[in-house]
């Protein structure tokens, strides 16, 4: 019988979450951007073998700001670490630990579940930097172990994996053993497109940005694919757009590329832009994009 489990994954936002749980699970559930606020919700990255199953809760980072989609967020994070058999605390060992990650890591201590921290990006951290920062760790008594790993360059990731089976408490199987996120796949294509909207905006726009799959049809070995990205502000509009239409144009092509790697199909995509103002306090716009409190 496998070992089964929760794991949440959880710290700043930036720190290499999504990256981590990408490559825990060997696939692209989860997109990542230099831009805070990439993950917006709780996304399951599922790993499957002999002796387990890992079901790993990616949560958005920490922020401090104020409208709906980031209460949305806040309140994901906090459901994301109650009820799981183990918090992996992912720090950035190239930005270093600060005071109130410490202070984060002993609430989440108090929660119960075993803390272990995962100490990423070593492959940009000199090692004489990284060693007064994993000093700091050592006054904490909830935290169980720590590992320094690259999750770009896929180093001591493996090794991590296999030393969190041991806090899994479960034996019963959530997801088919082949699954690998709770995510439909229309939520995975317009995350790509929104994921190469951040890649291609500055600043502000990003977070005013929200992807809608209005279609997706399958006929002739070709998806046909129509959706809208909404933005916020009537300004973002021509910026989003760029001259003569260059930089959605650009998005669309790399979101195409990337939605053909997911659906290992041949896709057409059209992709709109529209003016939806102040849409992320609007709770019917929000459940359409699909960010709704859904439990695990
Ligand atoms: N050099 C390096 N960069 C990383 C690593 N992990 C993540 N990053 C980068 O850090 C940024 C934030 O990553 P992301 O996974 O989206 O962070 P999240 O906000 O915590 O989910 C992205 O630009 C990633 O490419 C790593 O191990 N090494
Ligand atoms: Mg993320």
């Amino acid at each position: 019988m496998r070992k089964t489990g929760f794991i949440a994954i959880v710290g700043l936002a930036n720190a290499g979450k999504s990256t981590l749980l990408n490559s825990f699970v060997r696939q692209k559930v989860s997109i990542v951007s230099p831009k805070p606020q990439t993950t917006r919700e709780q996304i399951l990255g599922v790993w499957t073998d002999d002796d387990s199953q890992m079901v790993f809760v990616d949560t958005p980072g920490f922020l401090h700001s104020k409208n709906a989609l980031n209460d949305y967020m806040l309140r994901s994070i906090d459901s994301a670490v109650s009820d799981v058999d183990c918090i992996l605390v992912v720090i950035d060992g190239h930005d270093g630990i600060d005071g109130d990650e410490l202070a984060q890591i002993d609430k989440y201590g108090k929660r119960g579940a075993p803390v272990v921290v995962a100490v990423t990006k070593t492959d940009i951290t000199q090692p004489a930097n990284l060693v007064p920062e994993l000093a700091k760790l050592n006054g904490i008594e909830c935290v169980r172990e720590v590992y320094c790993v690259s999750a770009k360059r896929n180093r001591g990731v493996e090794e991590l994996k296999q030393a969190l089976k041991k806090y899994l408490t479960g034996n019963e199987m959530y997801f088919e053993e082949d699954d690998v996120t709770n995510r439909s796949q229309r939520f995975a294509v317009g995350e790509i497109i929104r994921e190469k909207v951040l890649l291609a905006c500055e600043k502000e726009i990003p977070h005013g940005v929200g992807v809608a799959v209005n279609e997706m049809r399958f006929e002739n070995g070709v998806w046909d694919i129509d959706a809208t990205v909404l933005v916020e502000k009537a300004s973002h509009k021509p910026i989003l757009l760029g001259k003569h239409g260059a930089m959605i144009k650009g998005i669309g092509t790399h979101a195409r590329e990337s939605i053909e790697k997911l659906l290992e199909a041949r896709v057409f995509l059209t992709l709109w832009v529209k003016v939806k103002e102040d849409w992320r306090n609007n709770p019917s716009v929000l459940n359409e994009l699909g960010y709704t409190n859904r439990g695990k």
